[in-house]
């Protein structure tokens, strides 16, 4: 098979090397890519579920998915919630309490989110009160992938955050290619609290969500990884409603100083590489006899793997372990990365934790492997990738909230701003601004409570 015969070759660069810069940028270069064939699709899709409605999705659905017998009504795509249960109940007790154990978690850490994102108002000497009102988003639109990359744990990741911000609706849509209902998907949905399930995938589901449909009502906001057609039908429909990001591979980058088991190491860049040939796993270390060694352990367990064609694939392209002139300079480089995710693999992490200011999710010290942060340390595992971390920032509850600003002027504040607001607005030469300004000066005049 392909994973027999999986070949691992992973550059080896030097910073100090002439060429350094150069080589760099080009194993940072990423772009998704853009088809004209998915974007025409797609958009032929989303204008017929815009005219259509469910009946659009339904025939879509039925042949995309490949539903036995084709459904005859979408009612046969809506999932209950006794059937959630059902599902929660059927799983094997450890990996039930396993979900819940990490579900808790990314409860805790969120609500601390939560806390510190309250609204705030203050009061000026004359009366005057400004401040800003947070408010949850009413309904929002979570996106779970169908196929190989139909993780239970983003389903936790995506819709705890949104119930803690206090978002009354979480409609999930999740794909069912040939009928087949994923069990543990189904299970984290009834812990996070999703409120609707759908079983429907692709454009048309998003479309759906961004349009409403007679069964399925507008949202206001859709979260969620997907393939090429839904991320290329989240870009169309943004504006309509809001969108998180557009994720990349995943990537990992590790900072180590030499004193980790290379075992470790070398596994830990594994776990990125496994999830797609296009993930990216770099190691920045200052010595090379160390990195020597992270090699050896990479291809002594990479024939243990069960995804060794992925890993080898994706290390042999995007990967590369990086001699560094010290650990001063690691933290330049991974500032200029912005990686998703960084490991601190250190015996000090923290002296270098504080150079960083480009991450997705900081791990630090040799314990602190990215596997438990994916799953159940509780912050969120959907992060900024493609160097996005430079001006982005993890899922959390402020993506389901937005703000809006308060103000209540008094009679007093009125007479101060209304000559400074006037006279702005005399220079942008809009009079009504001014003139609307200016009959609140002298409050009280012309109106019935005066004197
Ligand atoms: N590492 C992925 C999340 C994930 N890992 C889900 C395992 N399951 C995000 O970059
Ligand atoms: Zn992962």
């Amino acid at each position: 098979t392909d994973q027999d015969s999986a070949r691992i070759q992973v550059r080896k660069l030097d910073s100090s090397g002439a060429g350094f810069q150069q080589q760099l940028s080009t194993l940072l270069a990423f772009e998704a890519e853009t088809d004209d064939a998915i974007e025409s699709a797609v958009a032929t899709i989303l204008a017929d579920v815009k005219r259509r409605g469910d009946a659009a999705v339904l025939e879509y659905t039925n042949k995309f998915d490949r539903i036995p017998g084709g459904a005859a009504s979408m009612a046969a795509f809506d999932i209950g919630q006794d059937e959630l249960q059902q599902a929660l109940a059927a799983l094997p007790d450890a990996q039930r309490a396993a979900l819940q154990v990490a579900a808790e978690r990314i409860r805790v850490f969120h609500e601390r989110q939560k806390q510190e994102l309250n609204g705030f108002t203050y009061t000026e000497a004359d009366g005057t009160v400004l401040g800003q009102r947070v408010t949850p988003l009413d309904r929002v639109g979570i996106y779970v992938p169908g196929g190989k990359a139909a993780y239970p744990s983003s389903v936790l990741m995506n819709a705890i955050p949104a119930q803690v911000a206090g978002v009354k609706e979480i409609v999930m849509v999740v794909p069912t290619p040939d009928g087949v209902k994923n069990r543990m998907v189904l299970a984290a949905a009834a812990i996070a609290g999703v409120t609707r399930v759908i079983t429907i995938g692709g454009a048309q589901a998003v479309g759906a969500l961004a349009y409403g449909t007679e069964t399925i009502g507008a949202v206001d906001k859709i979260v969620g990884p997907g393939n090429a057609y839904v991320a290329a039908a989240k870009r169309r429909v943004f504006g309509t409603v809001g969108i998180d990001m557009i994720a990349g591979p995943s990537e990992i980058l590790v900072l180590c100083d030499g004193s980790t088991d290379p075992d470790w190491v070398a596994m830990d860049l594994f776990s990125q590489a496994e999830h797609d040939e296009l993930a990216q796993a770099i190691l920045l270390c200052p010595d090379a006899e160390y990195i020597a060694r992270v090699e050896a352990s990479i291809h002594k367990l990479l024939p243990t793997m069960p995804r060794r064609a992925t890993i080898a694939t994706s290390m042999s392209d995007r990967g590369a372990l990086v001699k560094v002139r010290d650990m001063d300079e690691a933290c330049a480089i991974a500032n200029h990365i912005a990686a998703e995710h960084l490991e601190i693999s250190a015996a000090e992490p923290q002296q270098w934790a504080d150079q960083i200011r480009h991450a997705g999710a900081m791990f630090l010290g040799r314990f602190s492997s990215e596997s438990l942060g994916d799953y159940c340390c509780g912050p969120n595992h959907v992060l900024p990738t493609s160097r996005t971390a430079r001006f982005s920032s993890p899922l959390g509850v402020y993506d389901f909230q937005k703000r809006s600003s308060v103000l209540f002027v008094s009679e007093a504040g009125a007479q101060t701003l209304g000559k400074v607001a006037a006279e702005l607005a005399y220079g942008e030469g809009l009079q009504a601004h001014a003139r609307s300004a200016e009959l609140r000066l002298q409050a009280g005049v012309g109106n019935d409570d005066s004197t």
